[in-house]
Formats: C-alpha cells, sequence, structure tokens
C-alpha cells in the first residue's frame, strides 16, 4: 500500500508498506465460526477480508495522521516491511541504481537510440564522466555553482559553500576551478543526492549517511508483483496476468509454434531423471527467484523490492516452492534514459518521473530465427510507462539477475519512441492506469517470406508467432498530442531495417492526406488516447475462435469514441518496416448527431472521454464482442460540475463557454512539425499534425527550437489568460549535427515558471450539459465486422471505413438513445433519483446499454470488472462542501461500486448485492452500493477465493481504500487469485494544497 507527504517546497516522500490479508472465506470461516477473525466486529458482514498486521491484528488507518493502527488492540500496527525504512538500512552507498547509455555494440557505437544493444551502467558517481552529458546540468543557468555564485543545487541542498560540498562528496576541486570543474562537483553532488545522501546533513553533521527520506512519492504508479513464471494451470485458468498460454500449449486452434526437445535434468533430490518441456524447464529455472514489487517513483527510479523470498522443498523427487512476504529490500532501481537530464528539476519542488502503470508479461521470442521455441527464448519482461514524468515507456528484461553481472547489457530492451525518431514529437505524456488488469502484451501472428527459416503454415499463409506490446500514445494538456496507438516488438529495440520496434499504428496523420478506405477512419482520431488497449484473441468474422493469438484491439479515446483495431489477417510488412494490412474502425462515438466531418467542429456539451482500459466479454450465442467502458476524466475526479476548466481540460473550459487553443512547433534539422487544438464555445474546432517532411525522418538532431502557445478566452469572469512558451522543452537530448555526431543533453532555453494551473473561476453555467455514463456495447461481431485487409469497397465484406460509418451512437437526431437502450431506471430496489418508474432492460440480441449517473461531478474512476457475467464497476463524485471548508484534510468523495448484467444491463447479477427481508426473502437488486473514501477509488481487484474447509469458490471484487478496511462485493459464490495493489491518486484538495494559496489548507503539511 503506498502513501506519500506532500511538500509545497521540495520533493515529496514516499512509503510502500507490505501488509497482510485474511480471507475469512478461504479460512473456512462460513462453515467454522472459529476461523473467523477473532478482532472482527460483530456488525462486519460474513465473510470478510481483513488487511492484517504480522501479528495478525487487524489495521486500520487513521485518516488524519495517516498511520496504520490496530484496531482492537490499539497502538501501531507492525506492517512486514516499508520500503522506505529498508532503503535507510541498505544506505544509499549499498544501492544497485541503474540506468542506460548510448554506447552500443563492442566500439561503444552512438547511433541515438537506446535498445538491448546499449551498456547499462550503475547510476554512481564513479560513472560521472559518462553521466554529466545526460545530465543537462551544464550551462544551466543559477543551477551549478560558479565563482560568484552557489546555484540552486547547493542552496537546495544546505550546503553553505563550495568547499563544504566538495568535502561532502569526496570531489577534489582545484585550487583555482574552472566552470567545468564547478560543473563536475554539481553532476557529483546531484547523483549522490539521487542516491539518497543526506547532503544537508539532517542526520548528521558528517553530511555522509543516508537520509531518512529516500523514497520518492509514488503517485500515479501502481506496485506490480512480477512473480516467477506461472505453472500452467494457473494460466490455462486466466489466474495469473503474467503469462499467456500460448507460450507453452501444444493445442491451440491454430498450429502452435513448435517446440525444442524436451531436455533431461534430474529431479531436485538428484534421484534420477525427468524430462523437461522448454517452457517447463524455464519455469524450473526460474521457479525460486524472488518475487519483486516493481514500481515508478518521482525520484526518478523504477524500484524493484523484494516482495518475497522463495524456499523450496523436496520430497520424494518433487519440489514444492513456497514465498514468504520478503524483506521488502530494494533488488535494484533503473533510471530511464530520457528522465537523466529532469533529475535535476527535484531542486525545484515536486515533480513528476517515473510515474505510470507497469506492464509485466512472460514473452517467448525467437533468439536465433529458426521458428522453434527453446527454453532460453522465454523471458520475463516489464514495460514502464513514465505517466506524468515523461512520453516514453521503457522495457526491463526481468530473467536475469543482471546486478550480479559484470556485463549487463540486455537488462534494458528499448524505448519507445526512440530520441528524435517521428513519433517522439507526437507522444503525450504515458499516463496509463491498467493495475490490476493484464497488460496489453502478447502474440500476433505476421507473414513471413515463404522460404523463411522460422515459418509455419497458419491460416493457408507462412507465419511467425511474435510477441507484441501495444501502446496508447498518451496524454497531452489539449489533447493535441497522443493521438495513437502503437504496436510494438516486445522485445527487440530494433527490427528490420527500422530504427526502432513499430510494427504497426494507427495514428492520426500529418498532413491531411488522402485515405483509402482501409485507413480512413483515422482522421477522426483527432484527441489524445490516454487509456490502455484491451487485446482480444477473438478469432475470425465468420467463426470466432481464441486460436491464441491476438487479433483484435479494443480502446476508447478521450473524445468519447471507442475504436477497433483489427490484426486477425497476418501482418505483411511493407517497405517502411511497418504492417500494411491491419485496420481500425469506430465501434461506437458519443452523440453521434455531431459527428460529421474530421475537420468540421462538433458540439461537445454531450462527449465526455473515456480513460479506462475497456472490459470485453463474448456473448456466446450470437458472437457479440460487447465492450464495457465508462466516462469521466480520470485525472480530475473529483472536480466539481463538468471539471474545472484549466489549462488542461480543455473540454471542461469548451463545455462552459470558452475558448482555448495550443500549438505547438518543433524544427529539427530539416523538419519542421507542429501540431494544434482548437476549441471554441460549445465546440471542439479542430486539431491537426503538419510536418513539412513526408516518413519517417532516417536521422535527427538536436532540436532546433520548441515553442509553444496556449490560450483560454472565458466569457464569464476569466477574461483572457495567456500563457506563450510556458512548457517549452527546456532541455533537449539527442544526437548532435556533424561529422562526427554524439549523443547529449544541452540547455536551450532559461528556466519558465510553473504551469499557470489556475481555475478561471467562472460562473459556471451547466444547464444542457451531458452526464457521464457507463456503456455496454456490442463492439464487434457477426454484422458488425470488417475485413481489415481491404482497401476499398466491394461485394461481401465491409471496409474499415464502412464499418467505421456503421459505428454505434448514444444520441442521434431521429433516437433520442441512438443505438442503445438507456437501462438508468431498469428494476433495482432504489431506481436513480431522476427515474419515475421502473423501465425494461436491454434485449438480449440488441446493440447494447448506457446507464446515467445522478449528477454531472459522477464520472466512472476506472474500468469494469466482468465477473459471472456480471460488469461492476467504480465511480466517484466530489463532496464539494468538505473540500471547500478542509481543503487538506481527508476530503469526503462518495464513490459508488455499480452492477449490470453484461448483456442486458439489468442490475441482478451480482451475489452481493442482494437484497432480503427481516425473513430473509429476496426483495431484489440493488443498482449500487455506495461508500464514502478519502482518495478516488483504485479499480476493483478480482478475488478468487477458495474455501480451506469445502473447497467452496468465491468471485468477487476487492478494494483496498485509504481509510476504509477492505471492501468485498461477491459476484458469485464460485472465484480467484488476489493482487492486493492499487494505484493511490491524490484528492483535488491535496492537489490544491500544493498549487495554491496555503489558506486552502486547514491543517499543515509536513
Ligand atoms: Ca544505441
Ligand atoms: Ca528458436
Ligand atoms: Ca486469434
Amino acid at each position: 500500500m503506498p502513501r506519500m507527504s506532500p511538500d509545497r517546497d521540495g520533493p515529496w516522500t514516499g512509503r510502500l508498506y507490505r501488509f497482510g490479508l485474511y480471507n475469512e472465506f478461504v479460512e473456512g470461516g462460513t462453515t467454522d465460526p472459529t476461523k473467523l477473525h477473532p478482532q472482527r466486529a460483530a456488525s462486519d458482514p460474513v465473510p470478510s477480508i481483513y488487511v492484517v498486521d504480522e501479528g495478525n491484528n487487524i489495521v486500520e488507518e487513521d485518516t488524519t495522521s495517516g498511520q496504520f493502527k490496530r484496531r482492537a488492540l490499539g497502538g501501531r500496527a507492525e506492517h512486514f516491511w516499508e520500503a522506505n525504512e529498508e532503503l535507510v538500512k541498505l544506505g544509499h552507498q549499498n544501492r544497485k541504481i541503474f540506468t542506460v547509455i548510448d554506447c552500443g555494440g563492442t566500439s561503444c557505437d552512438k547511433d541515438g537510440l537506446f535498445t538491448e544493444d546499449d551498456e547499462v551502467i550503475e547510476f554512481s558517481d564513479s560513472n560521472l564522466d559518462t553521466l554529466i552529458d545526460y545530465l543537462g546540468i551544464r550551462g544551466v543557468s543559477g543551477l551549478c555553482p560558479t565563482q560568484t555564485e552557489l546555484g540552486r543545487l547547493l542552496d537546495f541542498l544546505k550546503l553553505p559553500s563550495v568547499s563544504v560540498a566538495a568535502a561532502a562528496v569526496e570531489h577534489a576541486l582545484p585550487s583555482n576551478p574552472t566552470q567545468s570543474d564547478y560543473d563536475e562537483l554539481c553532476g557529483r553532488v546531484l547523483i549522490n543526492y539521487v542516491r539518497g545522501q543526506d547532503l544537508a546533513g539532517a542526520v548528521d553533521s558528517t553530511r555522509k549517511a543516508t537520509r531518512s527520506e529516500v523514497l520518492g512519492d509514488i503517485f500515479h504508479s501502481s506496485p506490480t508483483i512480477v512473480d516467477p513464471p506461472a505453472e500452467p494451470w494457473l494460466c490455462d485458468l486466466g489466474l495469473s496476468n503474467q503469462c499467456l498460454r500460448t507460450l507453452y500449449s501444444k493445442h491451440l486452434a491454430t498450429t502452435p509454434t513448435p517446440h525444442a526437445a524436451a531436455t533431461e535434468g534430474t529431479k531436485c533430490d538428484g534421484s534420477g531423471s525427468v524430462e523437461r518441456q522448454p517452457y517447463e524447464q524455464f519455469a524450473w529455472e526460474q521457479a525460486t527467484r524472488n518475487k519483486l514489487a516493481l514500481v515508478g517513483a518521482n525520484d526518478g527510479m523504477l524500484h524493484a523490492f523484494v516482495a518475497g523470498e522463495a524456499t523450496s522443498k523436496c520430497e520424494g523427487g518433487e519440489r514444492t516452492v513456497a514465498f514468504d512476504a520478503g524483506s521488502g529490500a530494494e533488488a535494484w532501481a533503473f533510471i530511464p534514459p530520457d528522465l537523466l537530464p529532469r533529475l535535476k528539476d527535484l531542486v525545484d519542488g515536486h515533480t513528476y518521473l517515473v510515474d505510470g502503470d507497469v506492464m509485466v508479461r512472460d514473452i517467448w521470442a525467437d533468439a536465433n530465427l529458426d521458428g522453434i521455441k527453446d527454453a532460453s527464448e522465454f523471458h520475463t519482461v516489464a514495460v514502464v510507462a513514465e505517466g506524468r514524468g515523461g512520453t516514453h515507456y521503457i522495457a526491463l528484461d526481468l530473467t536475469k539477475d543482471y546486478t550480479s553481472e559484470e556485463n549487463r547489457r540486455g537488462f534494458f530492451r528499448w524505448i519507445f519512441p526512440q530520441p528524435c525518431s517521428a513519433e517522439a514529437a507526437e507522444f503525450g505524456k504515458t499516463l496509463l492506469a491498467l493495475a490490476p488488469r493484464p497488460p496489453p502484451i502478447g502474440p500476433v501472428l505476421l507473414e513471413v517470406g515463404a522460404a523463411a527459416s522460422n515459418k509455419v503454415t497458419r491460416y493457408s499463409k507462412p507465419t511467425e508467432e511474435r510477441w507484441v506490446a501495444m501502446l496508447s500514445g498518451g496524454w497531452s494538456p489539449n489533447g493535441e498530442k497522443g493521438r495513437g496507438i502503437y504496436m510494438v516488438d516486445v522485445w527487440r529495440g530494433k527490427v528490420g531495417a527500422r530504427r526502432d520496434n513499430l510494427l504497426w499504428k494507427l495514428e492520426q496523420p500529418a498532413n491531411s492526406p488522402s485515405l483509402n478506405e482501409q485507413k480512413s477512419p483515422v482522421q477522426h482520431l483527432i484527441q489524445s488516447i490516454v487509456a490502455p488497449v484491451a487485446m482480444v484473441d477473438y478469432g475470425s468474422n465468420t467463426n470466432p475462435q481464441l486460436d491464441g493469438f491476438f487479433d483484435t484491439g479494443v480502446v476508447g479515446d478521450t473524445l468519447g469514441q471507442i475504436w477497433v483495431a483489427r490484426f486477425y489477417a497476418p501482418g505483411q510488412v511493407g517497405g517502411d518496416g511497418l504492417v500494411t494490412n491491419w485496420a481500425a474502425g469506430r465501434a461506437f462515438a458519443q452523440d453521434d448527431r455531431v459527428q460529421a466531418e474530421a475537420t468540421s467542429a462538433r458540439s461537445v456539451v454531450n462527449l465526455n472521454p473515456f480513460y479506462s482500459l475497456a472490459s470485453v466479454g463474448l456473448q456466446l450465442d450470437n458472437s457479440a464482442l460487447r465492450v464495457f467502458l465508462g466516462t469521466g476524466n480520470r485525472y480530475s475526479l473529483l472536480d466539481p460540475d463538468a471539471g474545472y476548466c484549466r489549462f488542461d481540460n480543455p473540454l471542461a473550459c469548451a463545455k462552459y463557454g470558452c475558448e482555448a487553443n495550443a500549438s505547438y512547433s518543433i524544427s529539427r534539422w530539416s523538419t519542421e512539425s507542429s501540431t494544434d487544438s482548437e476549441w471554441a464555445d460549445s465546440n471542439f474546432v479542430q486539431g491537426g499534425f503538419v510536418s513539412s517532411q513526408s516518413g519517417v525522418p532516417q536521422a535527427c538532431g538536436t532540436v532546433s527550437a520548441a515553442l509553444s502557445t496556449h490560450e483560454l478566452t472565458c466569457p464569464n469572469g476569466g477574461g483572457t489568460i495567456e500563457f506563450v512558451d510556458m512548457p517549452r522543452t527546456r532541455v533537449t537530448c539527442g544526437l548532435s549535427e556533424g561529422a562526427s555526431p554524439a549523443y547529449s543533453c544541452v540547455r536551450t532555453d532559461p528556466i519558465s515558471p510553473f504551469y499557470g494551473d489556475e481555475n478561471p473561476n467562472l460562473a459556471v453555467a451547466t444547464s444542457g450539459l451531458g452526464t457521464n455514463r457507463f456503456y455496454g456495447i456490442w463492439a464487434y461481431g457477426t454484422d458488425r465486422v470488417f475485413d481489415e485487409t481491404k482497401t476499398s469497397s466491394g461485394a461481401n465484406y465491409q471496409t474499415a471505413a464502412e464499418f467505421d460509418a456503421a459505428r454505434l451512437t448514444d444520441r442521434t437526431a431521429e433516437n433520442g438513445n441512438g443505438d442503445l437502450v438507456d437501462v438508468t431506471c431498469a428494476t433495482a430496489v432504489e431506481l436513480s433519483a431522476s427515474c419515475t418508474a421502473a423501465a425494461a432492460p436491454a434485449s438480449k440480441d440488441g446493440r447494447g446499454w448506457f446507464f446515467e449517473y445522478d449528477k454531472l461531478s459522477e464520472k466512472t474512476a476506472g474500468g469494469g470488472a466482468i465477473l459471472a457475467s456480471c460488469v461492476m464497476w467504480n465511480s466517484a463524485s466530489p463532496d464539494t462542501a468538505a473540500n471547500t471548508a478542509n481543503a487538506c484534510a481527508a476530503a469526503g468523495a462518495a464513490a459508488r461500486l455499480y452492477q449490470a448484467d453484461f448483456v442486458t444491463g439489468a442490475a441482478e447479477c451480482a451475489e452481493g448485492m442482494r437484497k432480503y427481508d427481516e425473513n430473509g426473502v429476496y426483495v431484489g437488486s440493488a443498482r449500487y452500493v455506495e461508500r464514502a473514501v478519502i482518495a478516488p477509488p483504485p479499480e476493483p481487484a478480482t478475488v478468487v477465493a477458495i474455501s480451506k474447509t469445502d473447497h467452496r469458490i468465491k468471485i468477487s471484487n476487492l478494494a483496498l481504500e485509504p481509510g476504509n478496511q477492505a471492501q468485498e462485493t461477491s459476484a458469485s459464490i464460485t472465484t480467484d487469485t488476489l493482487q492486493s495493489v492499487y494505484e493511490l491518486p491524490v484528492s483535488r484538495a491535496l492537489h490544491y494544497c500544493r498549487h495554491h494559496s496555503a489558506d486552502r489548507c486547514a491543517v499543515s503539511l509536513p
């Protein structure tokens, strides 16, 4: 459970606690009262799940102090471990912190790319000479010491003089230091500060100890547990997010990739030999590796804490492996290379660095290209999103213990987009809220040459199995960036003739080209895609069947559209290295009365953004692929009304009648490119990307200019707020132009102030604005299909453009609810306030349903979980009165957990929401259960519990929320495995404390 302490003037500090869970159902409490937790309250439901400390005491959080206490006994709860304590214990000198530099092959080639070919080095002052070019500190006005100034870094660290600083980091300054000498001192100080050295002398006067606060705040990043490779049965049942059966199965609906011959091994007690298939061999070798908790923090690192140490037992030649709760020690940390020049921003107050979710999968990659799965070709990889901290994803290999190896090459796999690539100019911040759901990483089919050594014939084509990751373009303040989804090779950083690992993309095209029927829907992709892509194994249009290969992707965008991409046909790679025969179209668009041509203004009064991962369910009787997704700005969950009109929420501004414009232009060598986005009174006017060069630039250099403008004009009170050159690039990195290019980061601009993150204080008119909705739609299947390979229309098939034109909607001019059924008032024990009478749910063969929230400020808080034909999801809405009165205390907010039948939208499927009268007679089901929360609710984690006594299985959703006991809502008594980790978003009130005046805070912050 991550917690943090905000600080208005400096970096925030973080904590990561490990507690246990006591599940009364699992322990057998439903049949044997002695197995119920002895400290339970009489009013607690039977069975309950409790967060417990090391002594099995029920843990409660004091929402004022943030301390974990024992509920029954009082006093402090004993956590199993807490990561910051362990970091302090380890000491900053002993940490294994890595990064990667552009230094490939045996001769340290600098190609401006970061791939597995590049050297991984320790982030320590022993590598100062190399690292200093990446830190971007040279020539930064006011940062480092000079002949006359101490500089902000030393000032921030309370280092009174250059000589004290030099002594603290054991740096020998010459008697007449040059600026270069000062910069080196500056670099050494920064590196040691980031590692955790107490340079300020708070712990002791030597300034050489380790700080008491080493771990940075964990904000939008959810801790993710990396397990050893799963047993196939766990994987077959879908109980592990880390594996897919395509890895090992020899029984797929199409021809599986062949496996190498089984290897001969010995039993654990040496008592004889045993044959192991390649995947079994991999799993055997990896079974005793430590479990790691991976989490990004705003100290600039991805941290790996030991969350489980193995003990193996050998009995009768059979090995069993058990894990403890781990030590919490940091096994290693990694600093993404693009964040190296931003570490110095820690000096300027709170900043976002590694702030996104981590995707972990076991994968296969054919290293020797023989088309055969060898044991050495399986890997566990982590793909890390930088969240608000950056615009990239990085991938690491977790298979080997690279911390103990001399040659660490291969630990780092790739960064995407690569610096200086065409995509780099168009990516937004890689915000990604995934946990606790499976990541969009898995196998697809690519067509290979008929003579290829790795070919396997599938669907009458020579094909190969390729493991990929699907990445979302990300978030940008005005939606002017991140307009795409990108499929990349998950293992290699450079594929074919390309300078990166991109295989396919759906992206807002530059320069408004004319597009054929396969490509044309993309011109409607005019806003960011922040949500992760849901990857689906659907099968062919006429005979849906799981074959172990992903063939469909589903994702919502921030303008209320749901996209379906198809890659069922084995991908044919074209001249630019990208697959040519895949396509995507919109399955759904909100309020289609206004969804006209891409270039014309459209009304946004009823449009709301999708931010969550879609849940997907297949209706077996009619092959309908149903998609579940709700609207609501996940990153402004506790805003009132339709959201605060701020620079980063132009949709809210436009709804209130403001105009908001943003444009960025970048000039890089001979390429000029720009993006812009324009909003007006109640409308999204236009947005686009223009580049002076078509295609992918084959070389790149330091960005020579980066300008941006941002304007906001509001009619009622705000006036015009103009931000010019605000978020300009402060440091640019890349290969320098010239005969012998080198990678470096240089200063290009003076310090710019913080963003004007202000609410113009509008007199907000909210009448006529559409409320957020949750949708269950027939996105794909039967008559709603397209042939992704076709470039023009013809008989017996639909093109992507035709599918796009037949998209579903929730409002048309002719029909108020469009293609969907409004189930807001469908029968439930208590109907929504707006309902006058109970209505019928949607039909079994209908196009789907939507549920509308009571009030404008209520938003979907995450993705849905589908359990036993029941979709369950969270919403959140602010309690504005409490927020205003006491901004920094635990502000009240209401969260609701909703249920709906996945086909009809009826409120009658969740076991835990059934209501009974005093005689135990069923009286109906509730649509939702409501509770007060102090932070937006995390996504429900699915729990499958198997009772130790009667072996019943219960499937339920579990929420672990700050200040609340574990809350469980069962979907059925028949379920799961548990991922008890989640994201802790900050409340609006804390945001105010940082950005606004202190008088908004009723309590002082540490
Ligand atoms: Ca390189
Ligand atoms: Ca092979
Ligand atoms: Ca498939």
